[in-house]
């Protein structure tokens, strides 16, 4: 063989080498290859066929927005879990507008994702859009919030907690606390969603057992700390300010916005004017340790792993339960030092 160094001498024997070159080459495009190919047509393959990745689940989730401690922990919950499942995740945020949340539900369609979730604003206004997703073949999973509709296979499951419970609850709540005798201003969440018709439904059913609890000023925070402030102002500074003893907020961050007004206007949250609310997120239990809130039902926004669970259940063709309710908790002051350091939202 010619060494490195030193080319062919001869003519004859450079004529040869490129000849048999060039035979060898032409055997290796037609000989089938030795090894197995995933193709079977004698192309060049790998040793071994590659094990076939499933495709991931994709899945278009329309968040209503960040409007509070509880959205956040929420958006936190699904985005974690999408994550640590390997969901193809398309999220968007309606900052809390309903035209929004039907934009990017028109926007799912297109994309033709393989399942829609979301969390309704209101309860009304969806038959239209849902009908679009029902036509496009596309299941649609429900989270935390309801939707008011007249065809139930719009959608198959919703998972959520029991509002008209909690309300029960923060009522029953103040009836122990103030022996029966209230007279209340009332924080509602966002007009028209299923958690301010239904927490305010709750709350009334149990005072109508008691005439010595009345509602004096009743108006929407939008389940904002900063609105939740405002409102709260307006209700101190009207003719009935005074007469207010106590405080039921739809949700903690319009309670913590209705504190500081309560603090402005020289009275004293959680004693002179008694402050129950729902959620039950960290900074409830930082004001009743302060003293400032009295207590808080708990409204778990970790709702990311029974999404994805239900999720993989219609992918899979399994049956699921048309309410999936989240269970809850009443929390109160004596306990919430201790209880805030388990709180993981
Ligand atoms: C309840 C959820 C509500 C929370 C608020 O499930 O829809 O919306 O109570 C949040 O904090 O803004």
């Amino acid at each position: 063989m010619p060494s490195p160094t030193m080319p062919f001498r001869h003519p004859l024997r450079l004529a040869l080498a490129l000849v048999a070159a060039a035979l060898l080459a032409a055997c290796g495009e037609g000989k089938p290859s030795t090894t197995p190919t995933p193709n079977g047509d004698g192309t060049a393959g790998s040793a071994a066929a590659p094990t076939p990745a499933t495709k991931p689940i994709r899945v278009g989730f329309a968040q209503i927005g960040a409007e509070s401690d509880w959205r956040k922990a929420n958006t936190d919950s699904i985005r974690s879990e999408a994550e640590r499942r390997g969901i193809d995740l398309t999220f968007s945020d309606a900052q809390q507008k309903q035209d929004n949340q039907i934009k990017a539900l028109r926007n799912f369609i297109a994309q033709g994702v393989d399942v829609i979730a979301f969390s309704p604003v209101v309860e009304t206004g969806w038959e239209p859009v849902l009908r679009e997703i029902k036509a496009a073949g596309i299941p649609v999973v429900l989270t935390d919030r309801a939707v008011e509709v007249t065809d139930e296979s719009l959608f198959v499951t919703f998972i959520g907690a029991d509002f008209v419970e909690e309300g029960r609850q923060a009522a029953k709540w103040l009836v122990e606390a103030t022996g029966g005798k209230a007279v209340v201003a009332e924080l509602q969440g966002t007009p028209g969603s299923a958690p301010a018709i239904d927490r305010k439904r709750g709350f009334e059913e149990v005072i109508r057992e008691h005439p010595g609890i009345s509602i004096v000023k009743s108006q929407s925070g939008e389940f904002t700390r900063a609105k939740g402030r405002e409102v709260m102002e307006t209700f101190l500074k009207s003719p009935e300010g005074a007469t207010i003893t106590a405080l039921y907020a739809h949700n903690d961050d319009m309670a913590i916005g209705a504190i500081e007004a309560i603090k402005a206007a020289g009275r004293t949250p959680g004693v002179d004017i008694k402050v129950v609310s729902i959620d039950a997120v960290k900074a409830a239990f930082e004001a009743m340790v302060a003293g400032e809130l009295n207590c808080t039902v708990e409204c778990s926004p970790l709702l990311g792993p029974q999404l994805f669970d239900a999720v993989q259940a219609v992918i899979d063709g399994k049956e699921l339960p048309r309410r999936i309710v989240t269970p809850a908790k009443v929390y109160g002051q004596s306990t919430a030092a201790e209880d805030l350091k388990s709180r993981v939202y």
